[in-house]
């Protein structure tokens, strides 16, 4: 008897264990990482949390290095992942020492058949990217942060500079020209503004160099004395202007001119609330004038990319406060 209750019992834990453990276990249908855009300084190091999603109501669960996460990187030299899931970032691209700027990377998770990915911006520590006179080392750079006190040298030309295809209004054909990749992000904005909300849009001072810019300023001082021009104009090497990332953009409602008022025309909101969209931020803030060293100039637009863009704006911040340094 004591035999057939053992047999009974051994039989039940084969046949109905298997069935309900086989119940209880679950297979996610996706994994992921809560953040799709990752910002970091070179030598940062994170890790990467990643979350299976089971279906239906079920609660996200966190998945375990444990339970088989595979993580690749998209750009060795840039980023490494450990396989327990820790990013690092390089301080230096390997073997030219050159300090990585505005560079970015994925990253790839598989798990079983399931993937996901995320992307990694870095931002630089700006610090590392002056020289002790405060000379930009690397003024390319689309991040590159130009204002009183990090200068570009006087003799920097951006490269691909490329004439604007948007309605101009000046007939100094210098103006007209902005670096290839902020001139297509340009155009793009344009054409929206145009397509979404019938505003147009004219583009009206651009690329500037040294020499343009020295002659504006000296203009600005002998026409208002040095105070108010240094609240409005750039000291030469000191302009984002010379960079050929920023416009100064306006719209026939202020009669093509660079006015405070135009701020609040339909089309200097719009502007404000989508030039993200396209790479661009408002440089000069209302309110953050000790911060920026400059009046509110609702017409300065500055392109640093799409990712950088979205989330100063996002932030409402300043280039300096993104970078969390005075100027
Ligand atoms: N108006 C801005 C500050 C410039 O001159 O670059
Ligand atoms: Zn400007």
């Amino acid at each position: 008897m004591k035999r057939l209750y053992s047999t009974f019992v051994l039989l039940a834990v084969l046949l109905i264990v298997p069935f309900v453990t086989g119940c209880a276990e679950k297979e996610p249908v996706a994994i992921f990482i809560p953040q799709t855009e990752i910002i970091l300084n070179p030598g940062d190091e994170v890790f990467l949390e990643v979350f299976a999603d089971y279906g239906g109501d079920s609660e996200l669960e966190p998945v375990l290095i444990s339970e088989g996460l595979l993580f690749f990187s998209s750009r060795e030299e840039l980023l490494t992942v450990e396989p327990d899931g820790r990013v690092h970032i390089r301080s230096q691209v390997l073997n030219s020492g050159k300090v990585l700027t505005g560079e970015s990377g994925e990253l790839h998770v598989k798990y079983g058949n399931l993937k996901t990915s995320c992307r990694v911006l870095l931002i630089p520590n700006p610090e590392d990217s002056i020289d002790p006179m405060g000379f930009l080392i690397d003024p390319e750079s689309i991040d590159a942060l130009v204002n009183k006190t990090r200068s570009l040298p006087e003799d920097y030309e951006p490269p691909l500079l490329t004439r604007v295809s948007v309605p101009t209004c000046l007939t100094f054909q210098e103006v007209n020209h902005l670096r290839r990749p902020a001139a297509a992000a340009l155009s793009r904005m344009f054409t929206e503004a145009e397509d979404e909300e019938g505003y147009k849009l004219i583009a009206r001072s651009g690329y500037r160099s040294h020499k343009t810019q020295a002659g504006l300023y000296q203009m600005n001082v002998e026409n208002h004395g040095q105070e108010y021009a240094d609240k409005y104009s750039a000291r030469p090497g000191t302009s984002e202007h010379q960079t050929g990332l920023a416009m100064d953009i306006t719209s026939k409602t202020v009669n093509n001119q660079l006015v405070d008022n135009f701020g609040e025309t339909p089309e200097g909101v719009w502007v404000h609330e989508n030039c993200h969209r396209f790479g661009f931020i408002l440089r000069y803030l209302p309110g953050k004038e000790d911060v920026t060293g400059y009046n509110y100039e609702p017409w300065h637009l500055r392109y640093v990319g799409e990712v950088l863009a979205t989330e100063i704006y996002s932030r409402g911040l300043t280039l300096e406060e993104f970078y969390d340094l005075g100027r």
